[in-house]
């Protein structure tokens, strides 16, 4: 199955069988993309069992995307925070994907949602790596996708929402299609804005480039990772407009997110990436945050909320 040991799920204050976990085919989500959600994960950790990465900030993203889309979750944030955990304790979970999910129920149809109630879900279950076992070391084959990012002021990049994953589908689908294992999508203006579900980073002359907000990219939570890590290794990082064309000429390239963790990119449309295989600086960061989660490194930045 491909949801390994989600038994029950947290819909709206109770934790309900797998297979009770439904909503009605009116629901106004599924006819016009009224969601907003987050992914992350829970890491099994040798110094505390298990810890959820970064969990404030996934739930305080979440809020800030239903926020924008004028959606009030009738829970606060604390309650949120311990409905993942719980979610977690009940299926026996140590490493998971964790999905949390508010959208707009059954109400009424017709655009305006207004009527509809605001709902919410959350899911975990075991999912490996994103992009494939042999990602994480060897680096994926990319493609520059046909298909453009969302135009600024029109869906908002920086909100989570459902809706803005039609976008992301069309650059998957297409890749892979054509045997490569993700797409980076460009902005209206032809400049470098993130992968279908992972933010992009360079190394470019020794430093850190990576597209900076506002340029039609998620607000990355494990960018944020990767920008302090680096920092740590005494690597400047900048945040700038990136020309396509520095994808091909960059010493490495490579993807961040909770669920691709931190792929390197080996080639992009068939043009190696430096040696035209995983960097070593991609891999030093990518060293370094699992061990982390892992707990073979303490957790120095605060990043993991023991499940207990
Ligand atoms: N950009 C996009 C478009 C994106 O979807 C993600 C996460 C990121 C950047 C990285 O953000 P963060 O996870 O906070 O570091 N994509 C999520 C969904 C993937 C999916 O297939 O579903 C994820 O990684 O959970």
């Amino acid at each position: 199955m491909a949801f390994e040991g989600c038994e029950k799920i947290w819909m709206n204050g109770a934790l309900v069988d797998f297979e009770d976990a439904k909503i009605h085919v009116l629901s106004h989500v599924i006819h016009y993309g009224s969601g907003v959600f987050e992914g992350l994960r829970a890491y099994e950790n040798s110094r505390m069992g298990s810890g959820v990465f970064r969990l404030d900030e996934h739930i305080d993203r979440l809020f800030n995307s239903a926020k924008v889309l004028r959606m009030e979750i009738r829970y606060g944030k604390k309650e949120l925070r311990q409905a993942v955990l719980d979610t977690l304790k009940v299926n026996g979970l140590k490493s998971a994907y964790i999905r949390p999910l508010v959208y707009r129920g059954m109400g009424s149809l017709g655009v305006d949602p207004t009527s509809c109630p605001v709902e919410v879900m959350i899911a975990a279950w075991n999912w490996g790596a994103y992009l494939g076992k042999e990602a994480l070391l060897d680096g994926v084959d990319v493609r520059v996708s046909s298909w453009t990012r969302m135009a600024p002021n029109t869906f908002p990049a920086m909100v989570k929402s459902t809706a803005n994953y039609l976008n992301s589908q069309l650059i998957r689908m297409e890749a892979n299609m054509e045997g490569y294992t993700e797409g980076i999508g460009l902005d209206t203006g032809g400049m470098v804005c993130e992968g279908s579900g992972e933010n992009i980073f360079l190394v470019w002359e020794g430093r850190l480039l990576t597209p900076p907000l506002g340029n039609s990219v998620l607000k990355g939570i494990t960018r944020d990772c990767i920008i302090r890590l680096a920092g740590e290794m005494g690597i400047e990082v900048r945040e700038q407009p990136i020309a396509r064309e520095m994808l091909y000429m960059a010493e490495e390239v490579f993807f961040t997110g909770s669920a691709a963790e931190v792929t390197p990119i080996r080639s992009v449309d068939r043009i190696p990436v430096g040696e035209g295989k995983a960097g070593p600086i991609a891999l030093e960061l990518q060293r370094r945050f699992f061990a982390i989660v892992s707990g073979d490194d303490e957790d120095r930045f605060g990043w993991l909320t023991p499940v207990e």
